[in-house]
């Protein structure tokens, strides 16, 4: 298992520095001021590997940039809109500008208009540390009162539309106003920052896009961009949506172990792969993360390790970001599911047997809470993770030598 971690470029206050001396080895980043559609030049690719490889103090950081995240999907090839060819096109052209700079790893999401989506940026857990918070009746709210989406009213039951109209009560202006931010304004790595207004007429685009028809054109865009992938030597590879359940009405595709065989199984090419996130994947109790790991091991290309925890057990329901050693998933297991994963690909002798993975967000702790970090994404409360996982690794790989 590579070691990396995400960083968001020369303007992330967690620098080339601080992930030298966190110890991981390899960076995840994109060229997040490209407008999504258009082409990554050879030249601004290049530009951010020189950044990468260097310290402030004109030194060597040893690390490299082993994975794209994320080379955006527009909405165009989402919907299969006016300007899917010329999307396409450009993705391709990007993937080949990559390519030609020596990255091999690209993840993407095919989730509808909202990347992932929390309701509070700054949820207080027993401890004090903080962490990001998905619940659903402050969801609710949001949908119904500040969004007010025709049709959002047949999606909730009674009781939650209930909780949600006492909770919208109760907010005052400055709380409906962060919880508008903190769900449209788009969290780091999204593609697109939204005002209300963006996001109603992105719904209007959805109107004859059901999951079908999703699923379908996702499928339309792999059969494009696969077999450029297998040419390049590119892996992409799909980040799970965040929750893993239908928002605002909007389908979602890639939300179950299901899921990901159908698209997997319709694209058959290695080159078409997996960002196994098991935060994402873990706010649904009925997905089986090792056993994930068993049945699709091969089509892993990275990981996102975090660790969430399910408030009240039902899907769609509550959640918020766990200790990484935390929360409802047998992380132990996952690693270990990996691991094997890993010994299986060393056996047939492949070259991609070390699987990239990064401790997929944080909570925030100690300083954390004096360096604002991108949400989701503190110095401390991320090492401590990586930390935690490093743990791990090296136990189970001491057990695994020595057997
Ligand atoms: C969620 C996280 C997100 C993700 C974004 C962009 O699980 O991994 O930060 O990276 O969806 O890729
Ligand atoms: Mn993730």
């Amino acid at each position: 298992m590579r070691e990396t971690w995400r960083w968001f470029g020369p303007n992330d206050l967690v620098g080339i520095d601080d992930v030298c001396e966190a110890g991981a080895k390899g960076i995840v980043t994109a060229l997040h001021h490209v407008p999504t559609g258009t082409v990554w030049s050879r030249d601004e690719i290049a530009r951010r590997k020189a950044e990468i490889a260097t310290r402030r103090n004109g030194r060597p950081s040893g690390l490299a940039w082993d994975v794209v995240e994320s080379l955006p999907v527009s909405e165009d090839i989402k919907t299969g809109g006016a300007n899917w060819r010329s999307h396409v096109d450009s993705y391709v052209d990007s993937l080949r500008n990559i390519a030609a700079e020596g990255i091999r790893v690209v993840c993407y999401n095919f989730m509808p208009v909202l990347d992932w989506t929390r309701t509070d940026l700054a949820y207080e857990v027993a401890t004090g540390a903080t962490c990001m918070r998905f619940d659903l009746a402050d969801f609710a709210a949001f949908d119904l009162y500040i969004l007010e989406r025709a049709g959002a009213a047949d999606e909730f039951d009674a009781a939650l539309q209930a909780e949600a109209r006492r909770r919208f009560d109760a907010m005052s202006a400055d709380d409906r106003a962060a919880l508008a931010r903190n769900v449209v304004f788009g969290l780091p790595g999204a593609a697109e920052s939204f005002s209300l207004e963006d996001v109603r007429a992105c719904l209007r685009d959805y109107a004859q896009v059901g999951e079908d028809t999703l699923r379908a054109n996702l499928v339309a865009f792999l059969k494009e961009v696969a077999p450029v992938a297998e040419e390049l030597g590119i892996r992409l590879c799909c980040h799970p949506d965040d929750p893993p359940f239908p928002l605002l009405g909007l389908p979602r595709i890639m939300s179950t172990q299901n899921d990901y065989a159908r698209i997997m199984d319709a694209v058959p090419s290695k080159a078409s792969g997996i960002t196994l996130c098991t935060g994402s994947l873990g706010a649904r109790g009925d997905n089986d993360l090792p056993g994930m790991i068993d049945a699709l091991g091969d089509r892993i290309h990275f990981l996102h390790l975090r660790n969430v925890k399910r408030e009240d057990g039902t899907v769609p329901g509550s959640f918020h970001e766990a200790e990484h050693l935390g929360g409802d998933t047998d992380m132990v297991a996952v690693v270990a599911a990996i691991l094997r994963e890993e010994a299986r690909r060393r056996g047939a002798g492949r070259a991609d047997a070390s699987i990239p993975f990064r401790p997929d967000h944080g909570q925030d702790i100690l300083d954390d809470k004096s360096r604002k970090a991108q949400p989701g994404y503190p110095a401390i409360g991320r090492l401590r993770g990586l930390a935690e996982l490093r743990g791990v690794i090296a136990a189970l790989s001491h057990r695994e030598a020595a057997e």
